[in-house]
């Protein structure tokens, strides 16, 4: 099949701006000189970046299709109801809550639905894989809310259903959830169902990392049994920066009243066009070859890693990324290993592994992912060359002239699969 090359119309941009418009290209052809393998990062195809171009941008539209309190919003309720229905069919949703600017305000306002302040949930801890949002203290959830955090198991560094039933029997939260930033392993989402039926909380998951896997079959999906689901668009969906809500019916009422008036003014209907046209993509078959390929070359590149000497968190994957323990492997930090591999034109962020001695702003991890590499049409065996592109970086991580040529020959391997013009 002949590869598709997806361009920007910036014409206008280069005649008004030119400091921008230099900016926005140094920035896309970054994009395509480099090995990208942060694991919430993707490329959008053409529909969804014209998508986001259009005049709805211009649009005040508070409330929702057919109650707004703002006229002229006839097209702009076609847009979200294309987004809403095909979201809800995307996913098995009873409802979907489009309006979401991005995953924080999504988890806020799912919260604010569920649980009055003060209420006890459980979410993971930010060090073993958990977000900010999931109840760390620095943070609105685990001030606003008496936030217990779980744990991986030390030895096997997954999940311990056993432990977590425990742990909330304890606690009794209102509220379990489950999803994670930083989790290389399958989710058994059925597992924490039963144990918030036990416990009657409810149970909710942010699935932004693994959503457009949820989507394509390829890991399973929680949302038809969940009490509400929350996820950006921006990640393994392949839409644009954003996020939605999806619950059950009876839960409808209380989300859409959480996200507005509770919470936002008026919604990004020019995103809500792109949120729309990225649910339409991710129904074609092609969407779920794409996701399964992300997860063959993620076991891939973890063979490959492994086998040059990197200890692995959990020793593996089961999904679209994967953690290195380069502090044990190789002896740097994961703040020098992301410097490293960033010189070579390689892009990844530091990350805290399960029980990790050091902080977050300087830990002993880094955290990779597959979903843009294999948007760019890389297979397995590509997997083996980004794998010894990676080693060689971080085994020559204080030598800047060995660096830049690696970097030029990242380069030369990336123009063999262009994806912007
Ligand atoms: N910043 C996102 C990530 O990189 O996983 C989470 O919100």
């Amino acid at each position: 099949m002949e590869k598709k090359l997806f361009e920007m119309h910036l014409d206008y941009l280069k005649e008004q701006d030119n400091e921008i418009f230099d900016a926005v290209i140094a920035e896309k052809n970054r994009q395509m000189a480099g090995i990208e393998l942060i694991a919430s990062e993707t490329l959008v195809s053409q529909a969804v970046l014209e998508a986001l171009a259009t005049v709805p941008t211009n649009k005040y539209s508070e409330g929702y299709p057919g109650k707004r309190y703002y006229g002229g919003n006839e097209f702009i309720d076609v847009i979200e109801t294309l987004a809403i229905e095909r979201a809800k069919k995307l996913f098995g949703a009873e409802h979907a809550n489009v309006q979401p600017l991005s995953g924080s305000p999504a988890n806020m306002a799912m919260y604010f639905a569920l649980m009055e302040q003060g209420d006890t949930f459980m979410g993971m801890k930010l060090t073993e894989g958990g977000h900010l949002t999931h109840g760390h203290k620095v943070n609105f959830s685990g001030q606003l809310y008496n936030a217990v955090q779980y744990s991986v198991d030390k030895e096997t560094e997954m999940l311990d259903y056993d432990a977590i039933k425990k742990q909330a029997q304890e606690a009794k939260p209102k509220l379990i959830l489950s999803g994670y930033t930083a989790y290389p392993r399958a989710i058994d989402f059925k597992a924490f169902r039963e144990i918030c039926d036990e416990v009657g909380a409810h149970c909710v998951a942010d699935i932004a990392h693994i959503a457009g896997l949820c989507a394509a079959g390829v890991h399973e999906n929680p949302v038809p049994y969940f009490d509400a689901v929350t996820t950006t668009t921006h990640k393994t969906l392949r839409g644009p920066r954003g996020a939605i809500i999806m619950c059950r019916q009876e839960f409808a009422e209380k989300i859409d009243k959480a996200v507005f008036p509770g919470l936002q003014g008026g919604p990004h209907s020019n995103v809500n066009a792109a949120k729309a046209v990225a649910f339409k993509e991710a129904m074609k078959p092609e969407f779920k070859e794409w996701a399964r390929q992300v997860v063959k070359n993620s076991r891939a590149l973890a063979e490959a890693l492994m086998s040059s000497g990197l200890r692995l968190v959990s020793n593996g994957t089961d999904n679209h990324l994967m953690l290195a323990d380069v502090f044990k492997s190789k002896n740097i930090t994961g703040k020098d290993a992301e410097t490293a591999l960033e010189k070579a034109g390689i892009y990844c962020n530091k990350n805290t592994i399960p029980n990790d001695t050091r902080s977050p702003w300087n830990p002993s991890g880094i955290r990779i992912g597959t979903p843009v590499l294999t948007i760019r049409g890389m297979k397995e065996t590509h997997m083996q060359e980004v794998g010894k592109f990676i080693v060689t970086a971080l085994d020559n991580a204080g030598d800047d002239s060995k660096l830049v040529q690696l970097k030029s020959k990242v380069a030369k391997f990336c123009s063999d699969f262009p994806f912007y013009k």
